[in-house]
């Protein structure tokens, strides 16, 4: 996700050697400087940061490392600023979250976005319906919600959002909810209307949290809406959806310096689990293409279960891993996001996610296929793979409308697969995975 500023960064680093002068630090700033503005990162900050690497650099002592360094060290300072980061929890429940934001910035769909991070944080999350300026915004929000099984509270009675945020803040704290997070209605623009009912709904509830929904393909008047909201009624975070489009992606590195207010998530979808914490030491990191294991680990135990993990490793280690487990690790996988963004946090692979197409594991023609095997399997053939014989194999075949051609195939893909596994399911397993996916990439590159 943060490709094309990757590379900045890198370019401007393999201009300086490992102990050098002055003219290639002013040659690899001068690079820096191009990249960074060609990435659309606002000019003034681009300028700062230029000035501080140049000068910290100076001071450690011009070579490669130092300049890495000053660059890690100056960007972390731009990408921070004074307030909270990801996701905090008031020290009494309910949190309350206000969501606020132009029309069509994205603050329905970030709304359900944070409410399904926080349910696969183990969170009861409520979220309030306050947008009653259009007729279609209630349906839209019932829907998500419904879909993904987050609870709703509306009232079609009432036109006032205000009286509609006091009764599900009621209902939260009656109900014991974790989180309250209310979704409020945008405008085209700036307005004196828009603002003096945030205003109202925002003194009626007292929130923990004022998050500012900014569409990132808006470029800088994203920013400078933000900085308008921020002036009238205050915002403690913002919140950039619509990452994926923007190809440049320079926008996040300005968002905290320019509002002063910390960038909280980034949103790089359109699907409900599209949504990444900005936490900037993570983030320096990502942006230096040196991964984010942390980031990776965290997400990783919300959706799969430290019970069932090491149950499904005795498995494989076993040779016992079977097609049921692996729906199962599908399913996990799904909820983690997308194969690119994946990639982007392991060290040593982030190179590779640019180069990797947005793969849609679940919408993928080879996983309708793989699924339709599967379910044409008996549970007994799911359950031990090896009966699988002849007979069997053509039987699935027609069931699945595949030829036996496809099924083979596949079978001999699992079969592979699940040797891999085994093998890295010990020590070292990070390692030989690294190793395979560069020389595939190798392979793909030739
Ligand atoms: N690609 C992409 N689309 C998004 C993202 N966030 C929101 N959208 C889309 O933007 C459109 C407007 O979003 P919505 O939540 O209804 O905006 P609202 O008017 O501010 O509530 C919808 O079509 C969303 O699917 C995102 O992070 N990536
Ligand atoms: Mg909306």
């Amino acid at each position: 996700m943060f490709d094309v500023l990757t590379d900045s960064f890198k370019s401007a680093i393999n201009k300086i050697r490992f102990s050098d002068d002055e003219k290639a630090l002013k040659n690899a700033l001068e690079t820096l400087k191009k990249s960074l503005l060609k990435a659309d990162v606002y000019h003034k900050v681009t300028k700062d940061l230029l000035l501080s690497v140049e000068a910290d650099t100076k001071k450690y002592g011009i070579g490669q490392k130092q300049f890495l360094r000053a660059i890690k060290e100056n960007l972390t300072k731009v990408l921070s600023a004074n307030g909270n980061q990801g996701f905090v929890f008031a020290s009494k429940p309910p949190t309350v979250a206000l969501m606020m934001g132009l029309q069509g910035s994205g603050k329905t769909t970030t709304t359900v976005k944070l409410a399904v991070y926080l349910k696969l944080r183990k969170k009861r999350v409520l979220i309030a319906a306050c947008d009653l300026q259009r007729l279609a915004a209630v349906e839209q929000l019932r829907q998500l919600c419904l879909q993904n099984e987050i609870d709703l509270y509306e009232n079609k009675n009432e036109k006032d959002p205000v009286k509609i945020a006091k009764e599900a803040l009621s209902k939260a704290k009656e109900e014991f909810y974790d989180v309250l997070l209310v979704d409020t209605a945008g405008r085209l623009a700036i307005d004196n209307e828009l603002m003096e009912e945030l205003s109202h709904v925002k003194n009626a509830l007292e929130p923990h949290e004022q998050f500012y929904v900014a569409d990132s393909m808006s470029g800088q008047d994203a920013v400078k809406s933000a900085v308008g909201f921020h002036e009238k009624i205050g915002i403690s975070g913002v919140i950039l959806s619509k990452y994926d489009g923007d190809g440049k992606g320079g926008i996040a590195l300005g968002v905290a310096s320019q509002v002063g207010v910390p960038l909280r998530f980034i949103g790089i979808g359109e699907k409900v689990h599209d949504l990444e914490s900005f936490i900037p030491e993570r983030i320096v990191n990502r942006l230096m293409g040196e991964g984010d294991l942390a980031t990776l680990a965290e997400k990783t135990t919300t959706v799969i279960d430290e019970k069932e993990a090491k149950a499904i490793t005795k498995k494989i280690q076993k040779g016992e891993f079977n097609f049921n487990d692996f729906l199962a690790q599908m399913d996990s996988v799904k909820k983690l996001g997308s194969m690119k963004s994946l990639l982007g946090m392991i060290p040593g692979l982030s190179s590779m996610a640019g180069q990797l197409k947005d793969m849609d594991l679940e919408n993928s023609s080879e996983m309708k296929r793989i699924k339709a095997m599967i379910s044409s399997m008996t549970p007994k053939e799911r359950l031990s793979p090896s009966v699988l014989n002849n007979s069997r194999k053509r039987r699935i075949a027609q069931g699945a409308g595949l030829s036996q051609i496809e099924v083979n195939r596949f079978l001999k893909q699992f079969d592979n697969a699940s040797k891999l596994a085994k093998r890295f399911s010990g020590k070292g397993g990070m390692a030989n995975l690294q190793s395979m996916l560069q020389n595939q990439n190798r392979n793909f590159s030739r």
